[in-house]
């Protein structure tokens, strides 16, 4: 096939997967503006190269001509999370939206692969709306553990550096390792609960703390100079005692101050 055709193929592709990567991170966006914790904590995306969809169709024995119609990883998405749990929350996540069309699950969490690979696999319809009208491709979506992909990362390149022929006490190693990451996954599982809290106590006080400058920025446009920096110092010492209470009704005070001004300027 010629490699301008290619570009006509893949194109859509392209697209498919920097809107996808875009929705799953506005989602991560999203939960950490509420304070809430996200259950996804990093999203890649890629388009398969011209080399490895070649590779793919040969070994699938797929003609040349019908690889887009066949091959259902063009577009691939990867969710990463941080806990097991999490991993049943995003695939509820992808079977509730609208916009997105579950077409087969694969399930190598529960059911490994021969490897030892584990993720949960989702092919999706996702439509993207090109010059020439909308077009409905299918993308794969690969959800797993933050230690889940770590080893997939590590046994991926070493299947590439062996090809066929990974040696028996390799091969042997990455099984042990595999078993490893369940153990790990399960212990981290553990202290979910604690290092959610964790999470969450740090992403509110950083929005507390980046409301409080705020406003005593905008403060500083308004309000008497020797107001602002005595309500600067207040601030300072209340940052030292480290007590989320007194900074959140500190905030609140600010706030209703803020205001005052700004009807002030109105007037
Ligand atoms: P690449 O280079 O990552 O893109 P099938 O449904 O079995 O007919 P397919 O597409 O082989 O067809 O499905 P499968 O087995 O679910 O694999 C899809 C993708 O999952 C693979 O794409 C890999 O990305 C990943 N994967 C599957 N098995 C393994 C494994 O044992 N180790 C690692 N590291 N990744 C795996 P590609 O195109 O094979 O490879």
């Amino acid at each position: 096939m010629e490699i301008q055709l290619w570009r006509e193929i893949l194109e859509p592709y392209e697209m498919a997967v920097d809107e996808l990567v875009i929705k799953f991170r506005n989602l991560m966006t999203e939960y950490r503006k509420r304070g809430m914790y996200s259950p996804i904590e990093q999203v890649e995306g890629r388009v398969k190269r011209i080399s490895s969809l070649l590779d793919k169709a040969q070994k699938k024995q797929i003609p040349v001509e019908n690889i887009a119609g066949e091959i259902e990883d063009i577009a691939g998405i990867r969710i990463i999370c941080q806990f097991v749990e999490d991993i049943d929350k995003v695939v509820e996540i992808i079977r509730s939206r609208q916009d997105m069309e579950v077409r087969k699950e694969k399930d190598y969490i529960h059911h490994a692969k021969e490897s030892g690979y584990r993720s949960y696999h989702m092919i999706i319809y996702y439509t993207v709306h090109t010059l020439d009208g909308p077009k409905k491709l299918k993308a794969e979506i690969q959800i797993r553990t933050l230690a889940m992909n770590f080893w997939a990362t590590i046994e991926h390149s070493l299947q590439y550096k062996y090809k066929k022929n990974m040696p028996e006490h390799v091969r042997e190693r990455l099984l042990k390792a595999a078993e490893a990451i369940i153990v790990l996954d399960h212990e981290m599982s553990t202290v979910r609960e604690e290092i959610m809290d964790a999470q969450n106590t740090y992403s509110v006080k950083s929005e507390v703390i980046a409301d409080i400058l705020n406003n005593i920025q905008n403060l500083y446009r308004t309000a008497n100079k020797r107001e602002v920096v005595k309500i600067q110092d207040e601030f300072y010492h209340l940052y030292q005692q480290d007590d989320m209470e007194q900074l959140i009704r500190f905030n609140k005070q600010l706030d209703i101050i803020a205001e005052s001004y700004r009807a002030q300027s109105l007037n």
